[in-house]
C-alpha cells in the first residue's frame, strides 16, 4: 500500500499521496522513439519527462516494457528480469526512475502475472513432462471426448480474443488454460511455490530497484473455481460460451490478493491499482479497496468506459449506442466515496484497451466540436472524485484511426482474432457490424504513435523510420508542438484543469458528488460537497454535452448570490434567472466561496 502524503497545502495531511496525485499511462511503444527503430522507447519516454511535468503528472504507469513475444503488445511476458531490447535495458530503467523522482513524479510499472508468456522459461519447464516440478505452475487437463470420440477441450469456455481457453499440447498430451491469447498460458496461483516466484522474481525484483508500484493486469482472475465444469451455454450458435463466474472473483482471490499485499506491497509501501474487469457492482468491488482488508489500493473498473461495448465475452465488437442519462449513472454508480475513507475510487475514460475518449464520448467530427468537447470531456474527468488516471494523447485529444484505413492497419490480438471469427462465420452483416464496431471501439485506436508536432512521422520517429502503427492522418494539425503555447488548445486547458483539481481537491478529489437532472440526455450536471473538511464548500458542475446551446442548471439556488464561476470551457456569458447559457460542448464549474 502507498505511503502517506507528501506535502500538502489544505490539511489532509492524513491522506496518502496517490489519492490526489494524477497518473498517467504511457504506452511505451507508441510514446517516443528515440533511435529510428519505429518503436517507442525508453530514452525517448526520458526525454519528454519535462513535458510530462509540465503537464501536472505526478506518477507515470508505463504499460509492459519486459522481454516478449509482443504477442499481446508485452502483455505476455517471456523474462520479467529482462527489457524487451527495442525499448532499452535495464539501466534506462533506472535512469528513468532517478530522473522521475528527481521532478517529484513516481513511477508504476505494469505486474502481468495472471499469465505469461508460451515462450517463459516457467512453461517450457511446465510443458515439458507431467512430472516436471513446474508442471503444477500452470492449468493442465486431460481432453474430453464427445459421442463421435472427437477430442474436446476440459471445458466450454470462450477466451478473450475470441476461440477456445483451452490449447491442446500434442506432447503431453493435455490441454493448458488461457483465458487470453493461446500464447499466454494462465499461471495457476493455487499452488504456493508458483505464487512464491512471482512475488519474488516478478514484483520484489523492480521494488528493490526502485520502482514505486505497480498496476496489476487482471487481478481480479487468479483465483479459478477448481471443479473445471461447462458454462451455461448462452450462446447456442458457438461451441465456446462465456463462463467469467468460473474464473473471476473466484473463491480464493481475496486470500491471494491479501497474501501479495502482506508479502510485498506493504512491506515496500509499494502504491497498487489493479485492473478488476466484470465486477460492475460496488459491494463486489469494496472488498478490494476497503483500507481494513488491506488488498489494494484502488481498481479499475470498466463500466464506464466500456460504453457502446458488446458482450465482453461475446459479440463485444457490435456497436451499442448509448444515452447521455447511462453515462451519468454510470459515473454517479462509480462515485462511491462515502467519506469514510474505507474505500477509494478512480476517475478514467482512456486506457490502452479502449477507443478515444474525444470520439466516444465528445464529438470529434469537426474540427469545432473536437476542442470544445475534449475539454468538456476533460472538465467531467478532473471535477471526480478519486485518483485521476490520463492516458497519452488524452491532454490533446487525440483521436480514432481515420475511418478510411482498412482492416489492414488493426495490429491488435484482439481486433484481428474477433475480424477472423466475423469471417470465418461466413456471414457478410457480422463482418459489416464487426468491422463497423473495430472502427469505434478497437483498442488500436488509442495505440497509434503519439503526435508530438507536424513533422514526419509526428515527430514520434524520426523522418525515414517506418513506426509500428500507422501515423495519423491528422497530426499535421492535432500534436503538442500546436497545442503548447496556443491558450485555447486541449493541451493548455488541460494544464488548467490539473491544476484547479488540486487547488479545489476538497471538493473534487475528496468531494461527494450528487448528480442532478439524472434524466436530461443534453447537460451533465452535479454538485461536489466538502464532506472532508466538514465546511459548507461547494462546487456546481454544469456541462453541455451536445452541440446545441442548453441552458446549464440553476446555479444560484444550489450555490447562492455568491455563485463563483472557477472556469469555463468557454468564454463564460452571465448567469439568466440563475442558469448559464451554455454553447455547444460548454462546460463550466461554480463554487460558493
Ligand atoms: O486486459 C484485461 C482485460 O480483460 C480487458 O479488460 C481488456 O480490455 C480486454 O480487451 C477485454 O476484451 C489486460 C490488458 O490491459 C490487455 O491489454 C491485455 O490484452 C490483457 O490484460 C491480457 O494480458
Amino acid at each position: 500500500m502507498g505511503s502517506i502524503s507528501w506535502d500538502r497545502q489544505n490539511g489532509f495531511t492524513n491522506e496518502p499521496y496517490w489519492k490526489d496525485a494524477t497518473f498517467y499511462q504511457v504506452y511505451p511503444a507508441s510514446f517516443k522513439d528515440s533511435n529510428g527503430d519505429g518503436w517507442g522507447d525508453l530514452p525517448g519516454l526520458i526525454s519528454e519527462l519535462d513535458y510530462l511535468s509540465d503537464l501536472g503528472v505526478d506518477v507515470i504507469w508505463v504499460s509492459p516494457i519486459f522481454d516478449s513475444p509482443q504477442k499481446d503488445m508485452g502483455y505476455d511476458v517471456r523474462d520479467y528480469q529482462k527489457i524487451y531490447a527495442p525499448y532499452g535495458s535495464i539501466e534506462d530503467v533506472d535512469v528513468l526512475l532517478r530522473e522521475s523522482h528527481n521532478r517529484g513524479m513516481k513511477v508504476i510499472l505494469d505486474l502481468v502475472v495472471n499469465h505469461t508468456s508460451q515462450e517463459h522459461e516457467w512453461f517450457q519447464e511446465s510443458r515439458s513432462s507431467k512430472d516436471n516440478p513446474k508442471r503444477d505452475w500452470y492449468i493442465w487437463k486431460p481432453p474430453r471426448y464427445d459421442a463421435d470420440g472427437t477430442r474436446i477441450p476440459p471445458t466450454n469456455w470462450r477466451s478473450y480474443f475470441a476461440g477456445p481457453t483451452w490449447t491442446f499440447d500434442e506432447h503431453t498430451q493435455e490441454y493448458y488454460l488461457h483465458l487470453y491469447a493461446s500464447d499466454q498460458p494462465d499461471l495457476n496461483w493455487e499452488n504456493a511455490a508458483c505464487r512464491k516466484a512471482i512475488y519474488d522474481n516478478t514484483m520484489r525484483f523492480w521494488l528493490d530497484r526502485g520502482v514505486d508500484g505497480f498496476r496489476i493486469d487482471t487481478v481480479n482472475k487468479y483465483s479459478k473455481r477448481q471443479d473445471f465444469v461447462d458454462a451455461p451455454v448462452t450462446d447456442p450458435n458457438s461451441p465456446h460460451q462465456s463462463a467469467p463466474e468460473m474464473w473471476c472473483n473466484g473463491p480464493r482471490i481475496h486470500e491471494f490478493i491479501h497474501e501479495m499485499n502482506r508479502e510485498v506491497l506493504a512491506p515496500y509501501e509499494a502504491v497498487s491499482v489493479g485492473e478488476l474487469s466484470n465486477t460492475p457492482d460496488p459491494r463486489q468491488v469494496r472488498p478490494y479497496v476497503s483500507a481494513q482488508a488491506q488488498e489494494l489500493d484502488m481498481v479499475f473498473e470498466f463500466s464506464l468506459i466500456r460504453l457502446g461495448t458488446g458482450n465482453i465475452l461475446g459479440p463485444k465488437y457490435i456497436y451499442q449506442p448509448f444515452p447521455l442519462s447511462k453515462m451519468k449513472t454510470l459515473t454517479q454508480k462509480w462515485q462511491f466515496v462515502d467519506g469514510t475513507d474505507d474505500a477509494w475510487t478512480t476517475v478514467f475514460v482512456e486506457n490502452h484497451d479502449n477507443a478515444r475518449a474525444v470520439c466516444r464520448f465528445g464529438d470529434s467530427s469537426t474540427p469545432e466540436l473536437w476542442n470544445k468537447s475534449a475539454k468538456t470531456i476533460a472538465l467531467w474527468q478532473v471535477t471526480l472524485t478519486g485518483t485521476l488516471f490520463l492516458y497519452q494523447g488524452q491532454e490533446i485529444g487525440m483521436t480514432n484511426m481515420p475511418s478510411s484505413w482498412g482492416i489492414e492497419e488493426y495490429k491488435d490480438v484482439e481486433s484481428t482474432g474477433f475480424y477472423e471469427e466475423a469471417v470465418q462465420s461466413g456471414d457478410p452483416e457480422l463482418i459489416k457490424k464487426t468491422l463497423h464496431g473495430l472502427g469505434h471501439l478497437a483498442r488500436d485506436h488509442s495505440r497509434i504513435p503519439f503526435q508530438w508536432d507536424a513533422s514526419p512521422n509526428a515527430g514520434f520517429a524520426r523522418e525515414g523510420a517506418t513506426p509500428w502503427m500507422r501515423v495519423h492522418d491528422e497530426y499535421k494539425s492535432i500534436n503538442v508542438a500546436r497545442q503548447r503555447d496556443d491558450p485555447d488548445s486541449i493541451l493548455s486547458f488541460y494544464k488548467k484543469a490539473l491544476t484547479l483539481r488540486k487547488e479545489h481537491r476538497d471538493l473534487f478529489v475528496f468531494g461527494s458528488f450528487t448528480l442532478l437532472d439524472p434524466e436530461d440526455e443534453s447537460v451533465f450536471s452535479y454538485v461536489k460537497r466538502d464532506i472532508k473538511g466538514h465546511t459548507d464548500k461547494m462546487a456546481v458542475v454544469t456541462l453541455n454535452m451536445s452541440g446545441k446551446q442548453q441552458m446549464g442548471t440553476d446555479v444560484t439556488s444550489i450555490l447562492g448570490d455568491g455563485a463563483r464561476l472557477v472556469v469555463s470551457t468557454q468564454e463564460g456569458s452571465k448567469l439568466v434567472d440563475g442558469r448559464p447559457v451554455l454553447k455547444p460542448w460548454e462546460g463550466r464549474v461554480y463554487v460558493n466561496h
